[in-house]
C-alpha cells in the first residue's frame, strides 16, 4: 500500500539516492505499515468510545478524532536534526510518535477521562504521560501527551508498536493550530512580541475554559436554578 504511494516514493528515493538512507526500501514500507496499524487500532478504540456514549449516554467527551502517519521527509529531518543516525533501526529506538493520534474533547476534566479509558485497555500500554495541561510549555502550548505501546496483532505474532495520542480541548486545539500555523507561514520569522501575545492568549483560554468546566458541572450535578 505504502509503496504505491508516490510522495512517499519521492521522499525515500531523495534520500536514498543522496545515500543518507541506506536501506531497503521494502524494509523501510513494512515497519511504516506497522505504524500504520497501531494508528488504526487506536483510533478504532476511540470511534468505538464515541459511538457508545452517543448510545448510552447523554454526554459525549469526545468531540473529534485526527489522526496522522509521519511522513518519511519529516522521520529524516527529526532524526537528522537531532544528529541520530538515519536508519530503521534509528527510527525504532528514537521516534515514539510516527504514529500520532489527536482527540479533541469538549473539556479539561474529559482529556484525563479519554487518557484514563485508553491506557486501561489491556492492548495499550502507557509508557509516559507528559502533562501541558497542568504544567504548559514555555510557548503556552497546553495539551495531555500520552506515549503508548499498541499490540499489533499480526498473522503469526503480536508486535508492540509506539504511538503518540494528543489530547486536548476545543480551546487547547484552536491555540495549537493557529499558533503553529503563524509560526511557520513566514519560515519561523514571526512579528516582535509574537510568543509574549501567544503565551498571555494561552493563559486567557486557559482562564475561560476552566470557568466554562466549572459551568458544566454544575449542570452535570443538577445544581442549576436558572430557567431559560
Ligand atoms: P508534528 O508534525 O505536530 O508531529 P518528541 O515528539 O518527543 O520528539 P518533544 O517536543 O519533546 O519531541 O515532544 P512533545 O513535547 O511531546 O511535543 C511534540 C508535539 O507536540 C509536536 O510535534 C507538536 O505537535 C506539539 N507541540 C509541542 N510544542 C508545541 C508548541 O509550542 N506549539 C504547537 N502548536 N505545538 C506544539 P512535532 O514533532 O513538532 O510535529
Amino acid at each position: 500500500m505504502f509503496l504505491r504511494n508516490s510522495r512517499f516514493m519521492e521522499d525515500v528515493t531523495d534520500y536514498l539516492n543522496n545515500n543518507k538512507f541506506n536501506e531497503s526500501v521494502t524494509e523501510f514500507a513494512e515497519s511504516m505499515f506497522l505504524y500504520g496499524a497501531a494508528m488504526k487500532k487506536v483510533t478504532t478504540a476511540l470511534e468505538i468510545f464515541d459511538n457508545e456514549f452517543q448510545v448510552k449516554s447523554d454526554y459525549n467527551p469526545i468531540h473529534h478524532i485526527e489522526s496522522r502517519l509521519k511522513t518519511p521527509r519529516s522521520i529524516f529531518k527529526k532524526l537528522e536534526t537531532r544528529g541520530l543516525p538515519v536508519t530503521i533501526r534509528s527510527i525504532r529506538e528514537n521516534l515514539s510518535d510516527i504514529a500520532g493520534i489527536r482527540v479533541i474533547c469538549n473539556y479539561i476534566d474529559d482529556a484525563y477521562t479519554i487518557a484514563r479509558l485508553l491506557t486501561d485497555r489491556p492492548d495499550i500500554e502507557l509508557i509516559e504521560k507528559r502533562d501541558y495541561i497542568k504544567t504548559p510549555k514555555p510557548s503556552g502550548y497546553r495539551s495531555l501527551h500520552v506515549i503508548v505501546n499498541v499490540s499489533v496483532e499480526l498473522s503469526e505474532s503480536v508486535v508492540k508498536i509506539p504511538a503518540e495520542i494528543q489530547i486536548r480541548t476545543i480551546a487547547m486545539d484552536y491555540w495549537a493550530t493557529l499558533e503553529h500555523r503563524l509560526k511557520y507561514k513566514n519560515e519561523g520569522k514571526v512579528p516582535e512580541g509574537f510568543h509574549a501575545k501567544m503565551k498571555t492568549y494561552s493563559e486567557e483560554l486557559a482562564d475561560m475554559e476552566s470557568k466554562m468546566q466549572e459551568i458544566h458541572r454544575e449542570i452535570e450535578a443538577g445544581s442549576v436554578n436558572d430557567t431559560l
